[in-house]
């Protein structure tokens, strides 16, 4: 842990089922209320949910966030060691800050001891680190697949900031820039970053290591490297699978560095439960009747 870490935080984070493996038996629960994104990424078509927190397969109904606060209390009170409440998309938690930021005051009013966890792709975290941390936010997950503008021009379609469409280079040197000066704003102020690294074989997979160091000397508290998921459709639909052993040698490499997530089940927007074990079907549909 940061030396800044206060006990409190230690143990949250040891209840957290994806910050410490340990923490595993406890549940989580992802709330949908982002449905928008930003920027768009070569591996994500938009029909399913953001690949960056996510696997391709079903997308998830989109819940306003009274009805998102309606379903955690229906949901809490069927799982006891629901730890977490995420929001992971499907689009991006920031560019849909109204949305999420109404969420979790609605969930914190409900009860103040869980653990909240945001997921971003990072272009708009300068505008709402600020916010973020005055939610009382503690753990805030960035994906960041590269420091170098022209590999991220080969990940990034195009980049909408503040209603400017920027595309190659261009696009991805402001992300990124967002992206690093978001992180060190948050980890010196209080919030565990975790790093999500989507594993593009043949375009970052040599560069990887180097965003490693990148974000630890920022302060981050941890890198996920993630395989991609080449989903139909898009960009990267053809793109060669990455094994579980070439996964973990690079994982093994960069824990050298920094503290590694091997656990990772690349989640759904709207997962509840523990990680191994998605009960998103069971509450379908549970307070959010009249929304649909
Ligand atoms: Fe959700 Fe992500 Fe928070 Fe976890 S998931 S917002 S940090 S509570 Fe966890 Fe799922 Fe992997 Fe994400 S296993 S995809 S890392
Ligand atoms: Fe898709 Fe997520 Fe990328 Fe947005 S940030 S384009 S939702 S993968």
């Amino acid at each position: 842990y940061p030396e800044w870490a206060s006990e409190e935080l230690k143990k949250k984070t040891e209840e957290h089922p994806c910050y410490t493996a340990d923490g595993h038996k406890n549940a989580r629960m992802h709330i949908p209320v982002a449905p928008k994104c930003n920027i768009q990424c070569n591996y994500c078509n938009r029909l399913y949910d953001c690949v960056n927190e996510s696997r391709p397969g079903v997308t998830s109904g989109i819940l306003t966030p009274e009805a998102a606060a309606k379903k955690y209390s229906i949901v809490k009170e069927k799982i006891e060691n629901l730890k977490v409440v995420g929001i992971a998309g499907p689009g991006d938690a920031l560019a849909n800050f109204e949305e999420t930021k109404k969420s979790i005051e609605l969930i914190k009013e409900k009860d103040p001891d869980v653990i909240i966890c945001l997921s971003t792709n990072g272009l708009m975290l300068p505008d709402y680190a600020e916010e973020i941390i005055a939610l009382g936010i503690n753990h805030v997950t960035v994906t960041l697949n590269s420091i170098d503008p022209k590999i991220g021009a080969k990940i990034y379609e195009f980049v909408n900031y503040k209603g400017k469409i920027l595309r190659g280079e261009e696009g991805a040197r402001v992300l990124q820039e967002n992206q690093l000066k978001g992180i060190e704003y948050l980890t010196k102020n209080g919030v565990l970053c975790k790093i999500n690294i989507v594993l593009v074989k043949g375009v970052n997979d040599h560069h990887i290591p180097e965003v490693v160091k990148k974000v630890r000397e920022l302060g981050a508290f941890m890198t996920n490297i993630m395989p991609l998921i080449p989903a139909a459709g898009t960009v990267f639909e053809n793109m060669p699978l990455v094994s579980k052993k070439e996964l973990n040698e690079l994982r093994n490499k960069c824990s050298i560095t920094m503290k590694q997530m091997y656990h990772c089940q690349q989640c759904r927007a709207d997962a509840i439960g523990q990680l191994t074990q998605d009960r998103s079907l069971e509450f379908r549909g549970t307070g959010e009747e009249k929304f649909e």
